[in-house]
């Protein structure tokens, strides 16, 4: 065992060994990706021997299992994660050192897994950090992509994406489970045979194709208490090796067309966020994924219990939105025509055993499926579907007799489209929003029908982020001063950081909190000038905003704020004005141009005002490239100011807003999703809060009277950013060049309403609450204590709590303590 009774010069051996068996070379010889190698080998040697002791308490206690299913796990590096949650990261860090190595040197080597998007797959492995800590049997069920969210390269202000090949020099972490691989089967046709003997009809799928799920393991190490617990991501292999047998038979297609959808179906991550594409491959994947992680659960039950009733009492399948609802129709399937239950049965099992996360009410995000498609790739699926919806509709029709309108908002089949929401809420027993306002407006908007029909289905859990990872690991100066302060009890119960709120006045305090802070900006300074070539100042105020591009996050009122910015100090060179670094990092998906041309328009105020030297570094514009859960940890730790600007009612939590507080940046923010939370802990005086509210902006959705053009008409300043996207100064003369963002927040050329985002009727709260936002920071003492504030109110926004709620209200987990 690392922690603890770690031996630190049997850890040198074991790496010096793994660099001679796995290179033939010395230590010395070895490049810092083979040592990185090398090392991990030696930290998954000793995790092994947890993970082995984890599965045989497991098997002792027979505790109810979570399968967390999820299209997305936002992994990040795993090296530093684990050392620091086998409380062995200082050791290492010294080993390392005596032989010649640097720690942060070498997990800088490793890939960053990026089998997710954003806060959705972040969110996922929060909580799997949590659940293995908590002591609780776990199984994140995901894919193994063998390409990640793309790597984005910044060139000429635009977004390019390169594939993210992620496995090239293999993932030391991972362990391949060949014994355990599954059939997952696609097309065909159903034949029905009749059995006399029982009278039952049995539904046989032939003349499909197939292919063979693998699963890949991965440890999840819990912290400090022996625990790991597993990500299971699959891969795909063609079932038949080339079969020339095929061939003769005139079959040569088939057999050429199964090993082709084995080697689609895992090959990319969709690079969307909060947008639904509807492409076939996707609906491959969703189901290729289920159904391996679904059979090889059943199977896992059936080892150790004989009475598939008790399913419900032992498994939990916690849907992570609705992408991997086809759960509910495949758990069905297995049940009624495998194991030979009737429906009745089948669907008391299932709708006690599948729970549903929503995460966005976006409505371009809602999964629905053309039935001409799903029927063809599903055909035995679809078949059980269109009786969950029969039986669904007769349900509805009895509880609202000849409501119509009812069948046509709920039905789970309409319209030639499957409704993956509705079979989700239909099928399960929990449906759960991301934080208290999301909550609210599903039960009242978006699934206020579901809600009236099933209101003990609907329950809130707020989101949550490991502190381990975004403080332990990414803020080690401030994680120490923390311990030092009030204990290490933090780690695995963060709101013991109330206990900072002591210190609020303490100067003392406050300048060691600001110091730290300073220096994490230093650190950030020199990753921007090694990455982007340019100069800030650690004592400008680091006003940061990071998270995927999109039109509701708002990113595009921030750049033209920033334009604003610039036109008040060009105009009025005289004007006091603190210092600002405006940073961005944002990934846009690769189809989605109005955000790409955002990117491109942040990057071309960046060049204008970053060469312009009237202004003497006043403002400076950065957008980091890349932008990804490694260097996320670094920006966090250095930001001053969170901007968490989404359209009140759009952005369902957040979790970034999270982890800016816990590292001691307030929040400049709407009241929209955790950050209404956030306030409520922290004191409305220790944030920047402006903007319309949610229940005003949906008004407006609902009843039209919002006019941008009334914006444009009556403030000059509006008026003038918005002219400088068309009159060339931010694109060297071309005037098309931003035509279609001015175009949107305007007009008139489309059938869009206007600024569908309410940027320019926030647009003055905005600035007013930027101007607040200096001011404070003027007041060094004011500043440090809300800094410090912020910290010590975050404790809420720990994912632990999140997971413990999930237990105690859906999940019904047993905790498992190793050695008991
Ligand atoms: C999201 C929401 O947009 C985000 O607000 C939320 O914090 C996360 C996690 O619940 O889920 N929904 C979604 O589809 N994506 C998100 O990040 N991609």
């Amino acid at each position: 065992m690392l922690d603890n009774h770690f031996k630190k010069e049997e850890f040198k051996e074991s790496v010096k060994e793994n660099v001679k068996m796995l290179y033939r070379k010395t230590i010395d010889e070895a490049t810092q990706e083979q040592v990185f190698q090398a090392v991990s080998l030696a930290v998954k040697d000793v995790i092994i021997d947890n993970w082995l002791l984890t599965q045989k308490q497991y098997e002792k206690d027979d505790p109810k299992i979570v399968y967390y299913l999820s299209m997305e796990f936002l992994m990040g590096r795993a090296l530093g994660n684990n050392l620091i949650n086998l409380c062995a990261y200082n050791e290492v860090k010294e080993a390392l050192d005596e032989l010649g190595f640097d720690l942060n040197v070498i997990e800088d080597q490793e890939p960053d897994p990026a089998l997710g998007n954003g806060g959705l797959g972040r969110l996922a492995a929060c909580f799997l950090d949590s659940l293995a800590t908590l002591g609780y049997c776990a199984y994140g069920c995901g894919i193994r992509y063998h390409y990640g969210l793309f790597k984005q390269k910044i060139e000429n202000g635009y977004q390019v994406e390169v594939p993210d090949n992620w496995l090239k020099n293999g993932y030391p972490f991972e362990l391949r489970r060949p014994e355990y691989a599954k059939e997952v089967k696609f097309g065909g046709y159903v034949r029905v045979e009749y059995d006399a003997a029982t009278g039952r009809n049995h539904f046989i799928q032939e003349g499909y194709q197939s292919v063979r799920a693998i699963p890949y393991d991965m440890p999840i190490v819990g912290y400090n208490n022996q625990i790991v617990n597993t990500l299971r991501i699959w891969d795909a292999e063609a079932i038949n090796d080339f079969q020339l047998d095929l061939f003769d038979k005139g079959e040569y297609h088939k057999a050429v067309e199964q090993e082709n959808l084995a080697k689609n179906i895992v090959e990319v991550l969709y690079p969307n966020d909060n947008h639904y594409a509807g492409k076939e491959l996707r609906l491959k994947q969703q189901y290729f994924f289920i159904s391996a992680s679904i059979q090889a659960a059943i199977e896992k039950f059936k080892k150790s219990h004989s009475d598939l009733h008790d399913l419900p009492k032992k498994v939990t399948f916690q849907l992570n939105d609705t992408h991997p609802t086809m759960t509910v129709a495949e758990l069905m399937r297995i049940l009624v025509d495998e194991e030979n239950m009737t429906w009745e049965e089948a669907w008391d099992i299932t709708t006690h055993t599948c729970a549903y996360t929503n995460h966005t009410i976006m409505a371009e995000a809602l999964e629905k499926w053309p039935i001409e498609l799903f029927s063809k790739l599903l055909p035995r699926v679809y078949q059980i579907i269109e009786e969950i919806n029969r039986r669904f509709l007769l349900e509805i029709q009895s509880k609202y007799p000849g409501d119509q309108e009812k069948i046509r908002k709920m039905a789970i089949i309409y319209d030639g489209q499957v409704k993956m929401a509705h079979l989700a809420i239909a099928g399960g027993y929990s449906v759960n929003g991301v934080a208290q306002l999301h909550t609210e407006i599903l039960k009242k908007q978006e699934l206020k029908d579901f809600y009236e029909m099933y209101p003990e289905k609907f329950n809130n859990k707020t989101n949550g982020i490991t502190q381990r990872r975004f403080l332990l690991h990414g803020n080690p100066l401030l994680a120490n001063w923390i311990t030092d302060h009030i204990g290490d009890g933090w780690i695995t119960n963060l709101p013991e950081l109330s206990k900072l709120k002591v210190y609020a006045d303490d100067k003392k305090a406050q300048q060691e909190f600001m110091n730290i802070k300073h220096q994490n900006k230093v650190r950030l300074a020199k990753y921007i000038l090694e990455h982007n070539g340019i100069e800030v100042n650690p004592n400008s105020i680091f006003d940061v905003q990071v998270k995927r591009l999109h039109e509701y996050k708002r990113q595009l009122m921030n750049i033209l704020h920033v334009m604003y910015l610039y036109n008040k100090i060009k105009e009025h060179p005289e004007m006091p004005f603190y210092p600002r670094t405006f940073i961005f990092g944002a990934k846009a998906a690769a189809g989605y141009r109005r955000a790409k041309q955002t990117i491109k328009l942040i990057n071309a105020v960046a060049d204008v005002i970053n060469n312009d030297k009237s202004i003497d570094g006043k403002l400076k514009v950065v957008f980091i490239e890349n932008y990804r859960v490694s260097n996320a940890e670094m920006i966090f730790a250095a930001a001053d100011v969170s901007e968490q600007i989404s359209t009140a009612s759009k952005e369902a939590s957040g979790t970034g807003n999270m982890k800016f507080m816990l590292n001691g940046a307030p929040t400049l923010g709407t009241m929209d999703g955790a950050n209404v939370e956030i306030v409520e802990e922290v004191g409305a005086e220790n944030a920047f809060i402006f903007g319309l509210s949610s229940d005003e902006v949906i008004n407006y959705e609902n009843n039209g009277g919002y006019d941008p053009m009334q914006y444009f008409n009556n403030d000059p300043d509006i008026r003038n950013v918005l002219m400088q996207l068309i009159n060339g100064t931010y694109s060297g003369g071309d005037f098309n060049m931003f035509r279609e963002i001015y175009d949107s927040l305007l007009n008139t050329n489309s059938s869009d309403r206007a600024d569908t985002y309410f940027i320019l009727a926030d647009f003055k709260s905005y600035a007013a609450a930027q101007e607040k936002v200096e001011e404070a920071y003027r007041d060094e003492a004011r500043w440090a204590k809300m800094a410090l504030l912020n910290t010590a109110c975050s404790g809420k926004f720990t994912s632990d709590r999140t997971i413990q709620q999930y237990v105690d209200e859906i999940w019904k987990l047993d905790k498992v303590v190793i050695g008991k």
